[in-house]
């Protein structure tokens, strides 16, 4: 009988699930948030989630990856004693709920997928590396977070580090953190990680915010072709070019915002956490576009666009 279904996608928090379920073959299934099971089960849409037999569901990525490991008959990455294991739950939460969601607020704003403001992200990486500085220190003099072997919290908290290294951490942070990046380098290698992380490109520099570029103002075509230098009097008379016709929405001033840079913000990222904020803040406004809600048999199709301005 299937062992259950979980619910991670390509989040940093869907990595680790997915990544126990493969390495240790466990009879489960994946899937995502669209599934209809899971937009039962879970109102907080957020992932990593699962459903097991007999109505079992579990939800907040601590639990279920104590659970899958359970799954898989797996004690050793949970510890070897009682102590070790409240050590082990104290890194993951450590790294769940203080380091990653710090660098989420720091590196968002840097690459648009929230609203840019430079107290928000200066205080979340000071924060971020106040986090990263306990763990840089136990680092110092061990291998491994808990004991002197690989638990669930190296694990866990590595994934919790990517983003940091995805988005802030270049050249010149590795050399303030040796001890977490030799530590994250031997980590990402480890089977069950390796081939979700294993080939890891570090960047040089942290990303930079660049701010939006304004859109250039539309200038009617017509207006252009009054501009156009007047051709020499000596030159032959050419039979004056009719202007092209005006289209009607040319008339309109350019929208405020770029619809491209919502379509960029809503395929890179969390559609419900940043996405669909980003879309409300930030791009929607009643003047430029009309939203339109087309039903087309089962489906619900939010449709937007320039021209129905
Ligand atoms: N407290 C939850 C937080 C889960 C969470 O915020 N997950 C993010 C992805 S990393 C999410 O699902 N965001 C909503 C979305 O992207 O739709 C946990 O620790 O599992």
């Amino acid at each position: 009988m299937s062992q259950g279904t979980l619910f991670a996608t390509g989040h940093s928090r869907g990595i680790l699930p997915r990544a126990l379920v493969k390495h240790f073959k466990l009879d489960v299934k994946i899937s995502d948030q669209e599934d209809p099971v899971y937009k039962k089960n879970f109102p907080l849409a957020k992932v990593p989630a699962f459903v097991g037999p007999k109505g079992f569901k579990l939800n907040e990525i601590i639990a279920v990856t104590i659970y899958l490991l359970n799954l898989a008959n797996d004690e050793k990455l949970l510890g070897k004693n009682a102590q070790e294991y409240a050590q082990i739950l104290k890194w993951l939460s450590l790294a769940n709920s203080e380091l990653l969601p710090s660098l989420a607020s720091a590196f968002k704003p840097l690459i648009g997928a929230s609203p840019y403001n430079k107290k928000q992200v200066d205080d979340n990486t000071a924060y971020a590396n106040k986090v990263a500085n306990i763990f840089e220190e136990r680092l110092a003099n061990y291998t491994y977070l808990v004991g002197e072997r690989l638990s669930l919290a190296d694990l866990l908290a590595t994934t919790s580090f990517l983003r940091g290294y995805d988005h802030l951490y270049g050249a010149q942070w590795r050399k303030q953190y040796p001890n977490i990046t030799r530590w994250f380098k031997t980590i990402i290698k480890t089977p069950i990680l390796s081939e979700f992380i294993g080939d890891y490109k570090f960047r040089e520099k942290p990303v930079e915010y660049t701010p939006p570029k304004k859109e250039k103002k539309q200038q009617p075509k017509a207006e252009k072709a009054e501009k156009a230098p007047k051709p020499a009097a000596a030159a032959p008379a050419e039979p004056a070019q009719a202007p092209k016709p005006k289209h009607p929405l040319s008339l309109l001033p350019p929208a405020k915002t770029s619809i491209d840079e919502w379509k960029r913000t809503y395929s890179n990222e969390e559609t419900r956490e940043v996405a669909i904020p980003f879309f409300w803040e930030k791009i929607y406004n009643p003047e430029d576009y009309s939203l339109w809600k087309i039903i087309c048999l089962h489906q619900i199709h939010v449709w937007f666009h320039g021209c129905f301005r």
